[in-house]
C-alpha cells in the first residue's frame, strides 16, 4: 500500500510502485493495467493521483495509452549503439525482431544545396542528380523511424528501379554495386514531431523524436549516402560506452 504519512507524493509512490513491476517483470510489456478507478480503490488514493501517476509514466514512455482500450506497459525502448555503423535490417534482426519497409516514395532529383554539399556533387549538370528513398521503416510491423535517403545517381545508376520492399538498402549496394561502406558521420537532434510525420509513425502530434542526419561513406572516403531520419523518441534510447 501507499504511505500517507510520509512527504512523498502519492503520485509518486504509486509511479514507483509500478515502475518496480515493470521492471521486475511482474507487468511485462503489452499488459494491460487495471483502470484508473480499479487503482484508484485498490491504493484508496484519489482517481486525480492515479491519473497524474500514469500521465507521467505515459510521458516518460514507460507505459502506452490506446484510444477505447486502456494503458499498457510499453515495449522498452531500443537501445541504439552510437559507435557502431550498423544498418537498420542489422539492428532489428540483432534484438530478435523483424524489419521491414514502406516504401512511400523512390525518385531522381537534383540535390539541394544541403544535400549536394554533404554528397559533395559538383555543380554541374548530371552529377548533380540523386535518387531518393523514402521509407517508413518497421520491426514487427509496427513504425519505429522514418528516412529520406539520398544517394548520387552517377555512383548507384538504376537503383531508382529498385522497389527495396523489405529489402536491406545496404546489402543491395553491397551485393549490386560492389559498395563497401567505412564510416558515417552523424548527427542527432531532440524534436517534437509535426502532424505528417506523426501520422507515419503513429504517434501524437508533439511526441518526442530523434532527428538524426548522417552521411556515410564508403572505403574510398566518398560519400555515398546522405540521410535524415526521424526515429520515436518513445522507442529509441542511445547507447555508448565512455572510456577515459
Ligand atoms: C540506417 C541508416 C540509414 C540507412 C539504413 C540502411 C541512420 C540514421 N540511418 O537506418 O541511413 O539507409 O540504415 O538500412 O543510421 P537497410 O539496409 O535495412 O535498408
Amino acid at each position: 500500500m501507499l504511505n500517507k504519512h510520509i512527504p512523498i507524493p502519492l503520485y509518486y509512490q504509486l509511479k514507483e510502485k509500478l515502475s518496480a513491476a515493470i521492471l521486475q517483470g511482474e507487468l511485462p510489456p503489452g499488459a494491460l493495467l487495471p483502470s484508473e478507478r480499479e487503482l484508484s480503490d485498490h491504493y484508496e488514493i484519489s482517481r486525480m493521483t492515479v491519473r497524474q501517476a500514469l500521465g507521467e509514466m505515459v510521458k516518460e514512455g514507460l507505459l502506452v495509452r490506446e484510444q477505447g482500450k486502456g494503458t499498457f506497459v510499453a515495449e522498452p525502448k531500443i537501445a541504439q549503439g552510437l559507435l557502431k555503423l550498423t544498418s537498420f535490417s542489422e539492428d532489428m534482426r540483432s534484438r530478435g525482431l523483424k524489419p521491414d519497409s514502406q516504401v512511400r516514395a523512390v525518385y531522381v532529383q537534383n540535390a539541394n544545396a544541403h544535400v549536394a554539399s554533404a554528397l559533395r556533387l559538383s555543380r554541374s549538370g548530371e552529377s548533380q542528380q540523386v535518387i531518393i528513398y523514402e521509407r517508413v521503416r518497421l520491426a514487427d510491423q509496427k513504425p519505429m523511424a522514418y528516412e529520406i535517403s539520398h544517394l548520387p545517381l552517377r555512383r548507384f545508376p538504376e537503383l531508382e528501379h529498385e522497389t527495396l520492399h523489405s529489402a536491406s538498402l545496404y546489402t543491395l549496394l553491397e551485393e549490386k554495386y560492389g559498395l563497401t561502406i567505412r564510416y558515417a558521420r552523424q548527427t542527432i537532434e531532440v524534436g517534437l514531431s509535426r502532424p505528417a510525420e506523426s501520422e507515419i509513425l503513429g504517434i501524437p502530434v508533439g511526441s518526442a523524436i530523434l532527428l538524426i542526419e548522417r552521411t556515410t561513406f564508403d572505403v574510398d572516403d566518398e560519400p555515398i549516402e546522405f540521410v535524415k531520419s526521424v526515429y520515436r523518441g518513445d522507442r529509441y534510447k542511445l547507447y555508448a560506452e565512455l572510456h577515459r
